[in-house]
């Protein structure tokens, strides 16, 4: 007997681990995380009944899934934002934010698709990078770009270095320049659109690919993210995989296709905001052309607010920032609190909607619990895991309490519970003044509360001086330290 019963506990075990490894791969999601670029809270009728733009395919995800409407960008800015949404860490942890100059993500940092990657998914970006190359981003550029997604925990990349309205303008395939910058174009504005020549069709003047033209740019990353899903659709699907599509739009240039124009009331930027939701639901159509939907994990997001003046707001009557104060850059509300859904059938309920705080930071650790991945004990990020929230389970206390965005200026403002800090004043970012002097008697910083007062108007620091030191405290600590994950 005995020669006999240890081969077959060997064998036993031996199905057991091959068992549970075939049902632990079959059981993870995909994951595709599309970021608009500057899209506002209040541009899409799901956030916003009153917007006045078109979003046919966004509405339908609202009602496929979850919507958030306190979910925020770790920074009102590209770069800070797509830091937090790569590593799960506050962009204020940055190095250096020179993404002209050089890689701004540490080579030996564990991004979220690294560790995707390192635990079975097949992971891919495309789309704008914006987190700087080793060679850099400055003229001559070179044809070969380390530092980049595929250095960085991306097995595949495609895409442009930078916004799309500063030069040079190129794409990238993995770590290679398709077509260097050797020509140049002349800078270009529409005055007639938006308040100031920082909108509309605006774009620096500077080196370009030749044959590249702006308006083909969303149209061909969005074939390029259907080029790769098809792709994976077709292939015999061994690994789950991570999706980051990074769009370029409805930031400058507007540029809506000659078939979205006169969409919506609110102008090319309206228009824009129609084609960025038609490349949206192509995307989406395609998981259910390979009959994907099921297993695939979907975030929308926008990487910051939108860059709308009060100026276009009276003009168009439309408020792209929703009821929040400010926009793009902001440490207001309008600066960082961004769309957001969740879709993922037959885990995230349909149609429903959640106030609690969360940031793009939270997406690396909710994905990696999604994927039934446990991060190292080391990692060091300021991601919380949203599950619970995003399955629609009731919680007894917030997941995330406190949240800190940086702006433009860089200047740190923390939200805790219903409580907003900024501790300068001023917007911290593009709306005017920046930052300024407290007039005689004034207080010295700005205090919300937000579930009353979300416009951001009625400052109360003189009235609790208490919960300014005390958030004050909370935000030093917080910048000090990093927390490790709560389970
Ligand atoms: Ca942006």
């Amino acid at each position: 007997m005995r020669q006999f019963r240890v081969p077959f506990l060997l064998m036993t075990c031996f199905f057991h681990v091959l068992f549970i490894d075939v049902l632990s791969g079959a059981e993870k999601p995909n994951i595709l995380v599309i970021l608009a670029d500057d899209l506002g809270y209040g541009d899409l009728k799901s956030f916003n009944p009153d917007s006045k733009n078109t979003s046919p395919n966004l509405d339908q995800l609202a009602r496929e899934g979850m919507i958030f409407t306190n979910a925020h960008s770790c920074g009102s800015v590209c770069i800070q934002s797509r830091y937090a949404l790569i590593t799960g860490r506050y962009p204020f942890r940055m190095k250096s934010y020179r993404w002209r100059k050089q890689s701004l993500i540490d080579e030996d940092r564990l991004t979220l698709p690294k560790l995707l990657k390192q635990n079975g998914y097949m992971t891919a970006a495309i789309g704008k990078w914006h987190l700087g190359f080793n060679e850099g981003n400055l003229p001559p550029i070179s044809p070969v770009l380390h530092g980049g997604p595929v250095d960085r925990g991306f097995d595949y990349y495609f895409g442009i270095p930078g916004s799309l309205d500063q030069p040079p303008y190129y794409y990238i395939r993995n770590q290679n320049v398709v077509s260097l910058p050797v020509a140049q174009v002349k800078g270009n504005n529409s005055v007639t659109e938006g308040w100031t020549r920082f909108q509309g069709a605006f774009w620096r003047e500077g080196g370009i690919a030749p044959g590249l033209k702006h308006e083909n740019v969303l149209p061909d990353l969005t074939d390029e993210t259907l080029k790769w899903l098809d792709g994976y659709g077709k292939s015999e699907k061994r690994k789950p995989f991570f999706l980051y599509f990074a769009m370029t739009a409805p930031h400058t240039p507007w540029l809506p296709l000659g078939k979205f124009k006169g969409k919506s009331s609110t102008g090319s930027y309206g228009d824009f905001v129609t084609q960025v939701d038609d490349s949206i639901g192509r995307v989406l159509e395609m998981l259910d052309q390979h009959d994907l939907k099921k297993n695939t994990l979907v975030i929308v997001t926008s990487d910051n607010g939108p860059m709308w003046h009060p100026q276009d707001v009276k003009k168009y009557q439309h408020q792209a920032a929703g009821p929040y104060r400010g926009m793009k850059g902001d440490s207001w509300e309008g600066g960082h609190r961004v769309p957001f859904f969740v879709r993922w059938p037959g885990e995230v309920p349909k149609g429903k909607t959640s106030s609690q705080l969360q940031c793009h930071a939270d997406i690396y650790l909710t994905c990696t619990a999604a994927a039934g991945i446990k991060p190292p004990g080391s990692i060091e990020v300021d991601s919380n895991n949203m599950l619970a929230i995003w399955k629609g389970n009731m919680v007894k206390k917030p997941i995330r309490e406190t949240f800190i965005s940086q702006s433009s200026g860089k200047v740190l403002a923390i939200q805790k519970g219903d409580w907003k800090l900024i501790p300068i004043l001023g917007s911290g970012g593009f709306t005017k003044p920046s930052r300024r002097k407290p007039e005689p008697g004034e207080p010295i910083g700005q205090l919300y509360y937000l579930t009353n007062d979300p416009a951001e108007k009625n400052n109360l620091y003189h009235q609790h001086p208490e919960i300014v030191k005390t958030m004050l405290a909370d935000l030093k600590k917080i910048q000090n330290s990093i927390q490790p994950p709560q389970d």
